[in-house]
């Protein structure tokens, strides 16, 4: 049976930090369903929202989390397409209108009115989590709750990322933070879509992960002397990558990528360090025929595809399990700013 209520992490002020406590457990309306989750993952967009990072209103107090795998324990009336029972995900779309034209041509992240796990509404940092049943994720029995949590944010974002890349089996993708949560599994997808990976990041540890998730190079931003170069002489006759996906969290790289990106390559935007900005020399930008785009999340497709390259067994990234109560000490970690020091993603265990 449900209970009243339940353990969470909840952010009550801008800076937070999370605070575990009890508080209630909420009811779904006629078209949610409640999933008791079972593993979350943490992005670094938790982090970003606790810090008030972005020019983007913020729920407080805030249950944050994006990354739930879990149950389907209860539903709406006008809930379809999941049942009680299911495994379920929840992804930082939580809800959308599904009326406008982007949600009718499938590009619901775009709409206006959409809701957003663990930043407009309460997340997966919590034992139950209320989710849109369009949007909520059906995931297969036979995989492992932990091990695809981090696909409902990460996975999905950086295999829709990579496909807007418009690389090509073959083609040569530079991923600027390949060492994190995002950059861990962009690798695979990248190497199940048939890419040649150069991964870019700082520290040893983080080169003998990507070393083993079979990126063919690790140039190290912290110690390369001229990593223009470094790059440009990984990638086939030296022109360049075919694609870069920047999933920093500084701003350096998205100022550097259209040096060591290939003639009619294409750099595409993912990672959101705060007050950040894209710039590029309009000369080399022309002349190179550079396309320079943003990505963000994936539709409801994505997010199926996504989960279906992990059950077919392509996708094996790192990730570490702690419990739901160890939240702050992960942001610490997680913070570019003091540490920046965990390879691939943390995944929450939450109590029973
Ligand atoms: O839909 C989207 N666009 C979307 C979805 C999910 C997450 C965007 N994001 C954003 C997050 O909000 C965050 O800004 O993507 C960014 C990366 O999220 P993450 O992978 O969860 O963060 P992380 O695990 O901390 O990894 C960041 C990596 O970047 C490296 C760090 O060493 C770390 O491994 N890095 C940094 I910071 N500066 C670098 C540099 N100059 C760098 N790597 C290479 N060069
Ligand atoms: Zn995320």
């Amino acid at each position: 049976s449900i209970p009243k209520m339940q353990w969470a992490q909840v952010v009550e002020k801008k800076g937070g930090p999370p605070i575990y406590k009890q508080i209630p457990v909420p009811t779904p309306g006629p078209d949610e369903v409640l999933v008791k989750v079972k593993y979350t993952g943490v992005c670094h967009t938790d982090l970003h929202a606790m810090k008030g990072d972005w020019p983007l209103p913020l729920k407080l107090p805030l249950v944050g989390g994006h990354e739930g795998a879990g149950i389907v324990v209860a539903k709406g009336d006008l809930a379809q397409g999941i049942e009680i029972g299911d495994h379920a995900g929840i992804k930082w779309l939580n809800s959308s209108c599904l009326t406008c034209e982007f949600c009718k041509t499938a590009d619901e992240p775009l709409c206006t009115e959409a809701q957003l796990s663990g930043y407009t509404v309460d997340g997966t940092f919590q034992q139950y989590v209320i989710g849109k049943a369009a949007h909520v994720t059906k995931l297969p029995d036979n995989v492992a709750l932990d091990a695809i949590a981090p696909i409902l944010c990460a996975g999905i974002t950086v295999y829709k990322g990579l496909k807007e890349s418009g690389a090509r089996p073959g083609q040569t993708v530079a991923i600027v933070g390949a060492g994190g949560g995002l950059g861990s599994l962009a690798q695979q997808y990248a190497k199940a879509m048939g890419l040649r990976v150069i991964a870019i990041d700082g520290g040893d540890e983080k080169r003998a992960m990507c070393e083993k998730l079979g990126s063919e190079v690790y140039v190290d931003f912290t110690k390369s002397k001229d990593l223009v170069a470094d790059v440009k002489a990984a990638t086939p006759e030296g022109l360049g990558a075919h694609a870069v996906l920047l999933l920093a969290v500084s701003e350096k790289p998205f100022q550097q990528a259209v040096a060591y990106a290939r003639s009619r390559g294409s750099i595409v935007a993912i990672g959101l360090p705060a007050n950040a900005f894209l710039k590029a020399p309009v000369f080399e930008t022309v002349v190179k025929m550079i396309n320079i785009k943003g990505s963000y999340v994936g539709n409801r497709q994505d997010g199926v595809e996504a989960v279906d390259f992990f059950a077919r067994g392509l996708i094996n990234a790192p990730f570490k399990t702690a419990p739901l109560e160890d939240l702050p000490k992960i942001f610490e970690l997680m913070d570019f700013t003091e540490h920046g020091k965990i390879a691939g993603r943390y995944v929450l265990e939450i109590p029973e």
